[in-house]
């Protein structure tokens, strides 16, 4: 009896045993980065995805959450490797020699569970627990950024075990700043040359400043004024952009509402009143012509123009912009923007041959942005509930039809496209804020943990917010601009939900 008793204890403790007992060094629970014995690079998921089936692939050390590794032990010497920024599990696509290595949701299969095993000194090899023959492998000779782990029989990478802390996921008020200084230092964006683009990037600096209501985001706009003054004359009418002269509209017109500085509307208003006289005609029915001398009648000179027009009514008291605005509005219901389903096209002109009007049908974040800016303020000034309706369409349109609920990954051609989603971003966060619709914050969150875990080590974030930003500085100021305006227009919403 005695006998049976301690049998069955040590085969109690035997059994206990075999699911904690561990590989030696190895903390389960613990979060770790796995560095590469060879090119020092870390193992990664691919694009920091949170789909299922996204490769890992090698990249330098950016301190992502994609890079981070939950290591949970599953029995003996086993383990499931649990992505920090996805979730999902570090997985064996199939058990064949040079297999793919992937990412799958959390259910543990066989092909989810690793041995580690010690290789050296704080050096392990990894293999899928179902077939120890293979082992994690960084294919020879490569050490490229970006580079595809496979699961190979030969030449098994050992991977260094290194403990990392846990860490904020975007967007938190410290990650917006931390982007912020990185993009407006690195860029040089106080002393930028550019017009629309730095007329966009003074809204940016704005919104930091409506959103933290820090003074050093106050004086760096003014700096940023002065220089655009200086840079760009103080009178802008020699552009013959009507879109351009109304951006940096309405950051002067903005700028005084958030500031009280009085010489921001003075300038707002005199070229507002200036560029209206010469754009509005009545071909077509209405509406402000997009280029001086040319035909065209564009979403990019309506939209903004329109949201310019209820900021000049808020500031001056002067109802007859929204008069204007709400003509835009209407007209713009006609040519350019289909209010049943939320579309705002580019444009409209006319087919010289035919002599009848054409649209071009493209859609765009900055074009859907400023439409629900519109709409929004609109609503707040007539109460009409069609224009809540209309909100809402343009918001859903933007987020189901163009982007599928997905991260944003486009607009990155030109000089112009890199800047549109920051506009989007910070009319998202007046729709939300002002109308109580939720509609867009999921999608948005997601949008800023995805762009941020894609952060370079530079902590740069280049447009295509689902793709991973080159270590070399990317080119365009501008298409770094659009991640800090979504984390700090992001901000005011996280207490919504
Ligand atoms: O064709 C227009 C517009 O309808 C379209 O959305 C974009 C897309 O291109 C132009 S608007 C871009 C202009 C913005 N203002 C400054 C100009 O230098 C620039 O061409 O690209």
């Amino acid at each position: 009896m005695k006998l049976f008793y301690s049998l069955t204890i040590v085969q109690l403790l035997l059994y206990v045993n075999s699911g904690v007992a561990q590989t030696a060094g190895i903390k389960s629970g613990t979060i770790y980065s796995l560095q590469s014995g060879t090119g020092g690079k870390l193992l990664d998921v691919s694009n920091a995805s949170m789909e299922n089936g996204a490769s890992i692939d090698m990249w330098t050390n950016t301190q992502s959450d994609a890079q981070r590794w939950v290591v949970t032990s599953v029995g003996k010497g086993i383990y499931t490797l649990t992505n920090v920024g996805s979730g999902k599990l570090l997985h064996a696509a199939s058990l064949a020699d040079n297999a793919k290595v992937d990412q799958v949701d959390s259910a543990v299969t066989a092909d989810t569970k690793w041995v580690i095993k010690k290789a050296a000194k704080g050096a392990y090899y990894i293999s899928p627990a179902a077939n120890p023959a293979l082992a994690i492998n960084l294919p020879e000779g490569n050490v490229n950024d970006g580079t595809k782990v496979n699961v190979s029989k030969t030449a098994a990478t050992k991977w260094i075990f290194r403990k990392e802390l846990p860490q904020d996921a975007a967007p938190t008020a410290a990650i917006a700043e931390q982007i912020f200084d990185a993009w407006y230092t690195q860029y040089g964006i106080e002393t930028g040359k550019g017009f629309w683009d730095q007329a966009e990037m003074m809204e940016i600096v704005l919104d930091a400043y409506e959103v933290t209501k820090e003074a050093k985001y106050a004086d760096r706009f003014n700096k940023m004024y002065e220089h655009f003054i200086k840079e760009n004359k103080s009178d802008w009418m020699y552009n013959n952009y009507n879109d351009d002269i109304t951006w940096a509209v309405l950051f002067s017109v903005r700028g005084y509402l958030l500031t009280g500085n009085k010489a921001y509307l003075e300038k707002g208003k005199e070229q507002f009143d200036k560029m209206y006289a010469r754009a509005f005609t009545n071909s077509y029915g209405g509406g402000l012509i997009w280029y001086e001398t040319k035909t065209s009648k564009n979403a990019c000179i309506e939209g903004p123009a329109m949201v310019a027009c209820c900021y000049l009514a808020q500031a001056t008291g002067d109802k007859t912009y929204y008069d204007k605005a709400i003509a835009l509005y209407s007209w713009s219901k006609i040519y350019l923007f289909n209010a049943a389903t939320g579309k705002v096209n580019d444009n409209i002109d006319l087919n010289k041959t035919t002599g009848l009007i054409r649209t071009g049908t493209w859609s765009s974040t900055y074009n859907q942005g400023t439409y629900l800016g519109a709409a929004v303020m609109l609503y707040n000034y007539t109460k009409e509930k069609s224009y809540l309706v209309e909100a809402e369409k343009i918001a859903r349109y933007a987020r189901d039809t163009m982007f599928r609920s997905a991260t944003m990954d486009n607009e990155d051609g030109g000089n112009d496209l890199p800047g549109f989603k920051g506009i989007f971003a910070r009319y998202a966060r007046k729709y939300t804020i002002e109308t109580n619709n939720t509609d867009l914050v999921d999608w948005l969150r997601l949008n800023a943990k995805v762009a941020y875990n894609n952060r370079n080590s530079q902590q740069l974030i280049q447009t295509k917010w689902a793709t991973r930003t080159d270590e070399t500085k990317p080119k365009s100021a501008f298409g770094a601009s659009t991640a800090v305006s979504l984390l700090f227009n992001l901000m005011p919403l996280t207490t919504i939900h």
